[in-house]
């Protein structure tokens, strides 16, 4: 019984399933969930005394690695000034000011406290603009837990195979409209069956989760085109690509500027921060500038400000990070690949910069279509024999594992050798 365990029998009497965040609880891959308590860098520390080279980052924050100097400088020397006061600061300024510099499609942006308000607030302006009430998003994407999202969604839901969440209201749901991603057509028909009522699209422009897919060729362009011409509005869901892909997300790295974008993760540098950002002739409908009413108690806490602030600063002060840390992915993505090649294991693989993700099936995943193939028995012990090599790779395969700027060559060689370890030892297994 390691502490780990005794901790967790304990946590399962407290909170719903032990955790905090459903995804955490291991339910997809067996076993009781690691406990831990400390990390630098892309190393993480349980209470087993037990090390692991992370390639979670808290879920895409630590882009930074965990804890990095700069940005634990600045945390400490705003605990020393205050930590929260309700009421306007200037930090609040610069990190706005930063965002609109960094990110394309943002003139004006608000501040909030997860990536679920972002996306909720933002529909909500979507609807309030246009004056139209459906949504569309697409089969496998995930944009937090608010009840118009949580229809045919990713991650957590469809790690734990709940396709739509009970307590959502049939007439929520039907206001909910799902296409399916890298099919422009399924977009353009729903569009047909709904004219005019559809407030807006929104997607995930590299998905995470339902692993890592891409946006095929062109596929972006054409939701942009078709929005422009319907007078719906295009939101990309950049929590886990924003500042995650380029300075400018995924917005940048494809051309392609949204109306609205909403973000997470990275924005916060690891403290809670969301924010939705877009044009400002839309944004200015947002209270008190407009009717529009969204307001949060912390929303532009000082001390979430200034972590991610610096965690911004420091994202754009060497202009070859970007290209440092799609290299260093790449030696991954490359090195895992080959191992499965010659064990000949059903397994495909996509990668974009430092977000990727290892599929258990012989599909090349570019929808749910393909997504939902995957043996995810065959993930769940690719995970597990992966932990017991020290490696923590995220606990269901519906996710993205991310690469930070911390992982050094050795971390990916000793990554790269425990999957093909890890490859053989399932291999004789089944
Ligand atoms: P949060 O409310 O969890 O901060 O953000 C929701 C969200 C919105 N949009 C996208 C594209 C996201 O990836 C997320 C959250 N991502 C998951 C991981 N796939 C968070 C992990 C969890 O649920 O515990």
């Amino acid at each position: 019984m390691t502490r780990s365990n005794t901790l967790f029998n304990e946590a399962v009497t407290l909170m719903p399933g032990g955790v905090n965040s459903p995804v955490r609880a291991f339910r997809a891959v067996g076993g009781d969930p690691v406990f831990f308590e400390s990390a630098e860098g892309c190393h993480l520390h349980d209470v087993d005394g037990n090390s692991y080279i992370d390639y979670i980052g808290s879920w895409g924050p630590f882009i930074l690695g965990h804890r990095h100097p700069r940005v634990v400088a600045a945390l400490h020397a705003q605990l020393d000034r205050a930590m929260s006061f309700g009421a306007p600061t200037e930090i609040e300024n610069a990190l706005a000011r930063k965002i609109i510099d960094m990110v394309p499609g943002i003139e004006m942006v608000r501040m909030v406290n997860s990536g679920t308000e972002a996306t909720l607030s933002a529909i909500r302006l979507a609807r309030a603009f246009t004056g139209r009430a459906k949504i569309i998003k697409f089969e496998g994407c995930y944009h937090g837990h608010g009840d118009s999202f949580l229809i045919k969604a990713g991650s957590g839901v469809a790690t734990l195979g709940l396709p739509d969440s009970p307590g959502v209201t049939p007439a929520t749901a039907g206001d909910t409209l799902t296409a399916r991603y890298n099919d422009a057509e399924s977009v353009e028909a729903l569009i047909r069956e709904f004219p005019d009522q559809v407030a807006c699209i929104i997607l995930e422009p590299v998905v995470g989760n339902m692993g890592c897919v891409p946006p095929a060729e062109g596929f972006l362009q054409s939701l942009r085109e078709l929005c422009t011409r319907e007078g719906v509005l295009l939101i990309f869901d950049e929590v886990m690509t924003g500042f995650r892909l380029a300075p400018g997300g995924a917005q940048e790295l494809f051309g392609i500027t949204p109306d609205l974008t909403t973000l997470g993760k990275i924005i916060g540098g690891g403290l809670p921060v969301g924010a939705y950002g877009g044009r400002r002739d839309i944004m200015e409908m947002v209270a008190p500038a407009g009717p529009m009413y969204q307001a949060g108690t912390l929303s532009g806490n000082p001390l979430a400000m200034t972590a991610g602030l610096e965690t911004l600063n420091v994202l754009t002060e060497d202009p070859e990070l970007y290209a440092k840390l799609d290299a260093q992915s790449a030696k991954l993505a490359d090195g895992i690949r080959a191992n499965v090649e010659e064990l000949g294991l059903p397994f495909t693989s996509n990668r974009v910069g430092s977000m990727m993700t290892l599929f258990f099936t012989d599909r090349q995943v570019q929808s749910w279509d393909e997504a939902k193939t995957c043996d995810t028995g065959l993930y769940g012990s690719y995970f597990s024999e992966m932990l017991r090599r020290g490696i923590y790779l995220a606990p269901a395969q519906f996710e993205a594992a991310f690469v930070s700027v911390m992982h050094t060559d050795e971390d990916i060689a000793r990554t790269v050798d425990a999957s093909r370890e890890s490859l053989k030892a399932i291999k004789n297994n089944s």
